[in-house]
């Protein structure tokens, strides 16, 4: 059978390529499992220091391959989507808020119902600026999920979140830009080496302390200020006993490019 993700390691960047172009990458169940090892290699191998997750052909992701949910073929009983979103999407949309480690995501195209809401949490969105962003879920009588009654809330406020999800409008990068939704539009043919240029940065980064970074920053949502400040104090103590600290002071000093190594 095909790989449903394809994975690549070059120089500390992880590329997982979402591989059903023919389903515009919808998720079956074998590309949920190969995109779970894919990040649990992520997690477990130290020599990954950034993750590129993107799609391959003229789509992103287009959320659930609907081709297995055919209510034709499910002999008259609904399914229980809660299960499969317990045991496939919650899980991933964790594995990528957990991982200490950038993971960048480049929106080729269509990223519509779970695909959207994979791209949003991630930690820097790049979308080419012929990709549009669709909560297609109101249109088959279903709520946003992989975190997208969470997302979009919180990056657009309750309004345009509301409006997006509510009627499907499809938003182009531009725009998702221009909200806050994702980080930057880029040209179509300038996107995969654009994402690549910015990962490989991150790869060569202080890992430590970007890892740190992202955990402070996603725990600020369910924070006070004094505990987010205790919480700067504890992680910076932390960052501050790593190797790349000590190299990126150093560096500073002597007037040179930082040479970081991951520790
Ligand atoms: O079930 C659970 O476990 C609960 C979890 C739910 C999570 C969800 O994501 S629910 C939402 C599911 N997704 C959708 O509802 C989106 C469905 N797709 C579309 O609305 C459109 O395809 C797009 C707006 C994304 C793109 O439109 P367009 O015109 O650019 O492309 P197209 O022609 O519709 O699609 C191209 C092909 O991909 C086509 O196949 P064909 O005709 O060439 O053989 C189409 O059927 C297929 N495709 C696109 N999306 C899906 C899909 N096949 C299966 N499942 C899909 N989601």
């Amino acid at each position: 059978s095909h790989d449903t993700v394809l994975v690549s390691l070059e120089q500390g960047v992880l590329r997982l390529t979402l591989n059903r172009p023919d389903k515009l990458n919808s998720f079956n169940e074998a590309m949920h499992l190969a995109l779970r090892a894919g990040l649990d290699r992520a997690e477990q191998d130290s020599a990954v220091r950034a993750v590129l997750l993107t799609g391959a052909g003229r789509g992103f992701c287009a959320g659930q391959d609907l081709g297995d949910r055919d209510p034709r073929k499910s002999g008259g009983s609904a399914p229980d989507l809660g299960a499969t979103i317990e045991q496939f999407y919650n899980p991933l949309v964790r594995q990528i808020r957990r991982l200490e480690k950038p993971v960048i995501c480049a929106v080729n195209g269509v990223a519509a119902g779970a695909g959207a809401n994979l791209a949003l949490v991630c930690d820097i969105v790049l979308a080419a600026r012929s990709a549009r962003f669709i909560q297609a879920f109101s249109k088959i009588g279903l709520i946003p999920d992989s975190g997208g009654t969470w997302s979009l809330p919180r990056l657009l406020g309750e309004a345009r979140a509301k409006a997006l999800a509510l009627t499907a409008a499809p938003l182009n990068a531009e725009t998702a830009a221009d909200w806050g939704l994702i980080w930057r539009a880029v040209d179509d043919e300038a996107l995969q080496e654009e994402a690549l240029k910015l990962a490989q940065q991150l790869a060569q980064g202080p890992t430590r302390g970007l890892g740190l970074t992202k955990r402070a920053i996603q725990a600020a949502s369910t924070n006070s200020l004094d505990q987010q400040l205790e919480l700067e104090r504890d992680l910076q103590r932390e960052a501050g006993r790593s190797h790349d600290y000590a190299e990126g002071v150093a560096a500073f000093l002597d007037k040179r490019p930082a040479v970081f190594k991951g520790n």
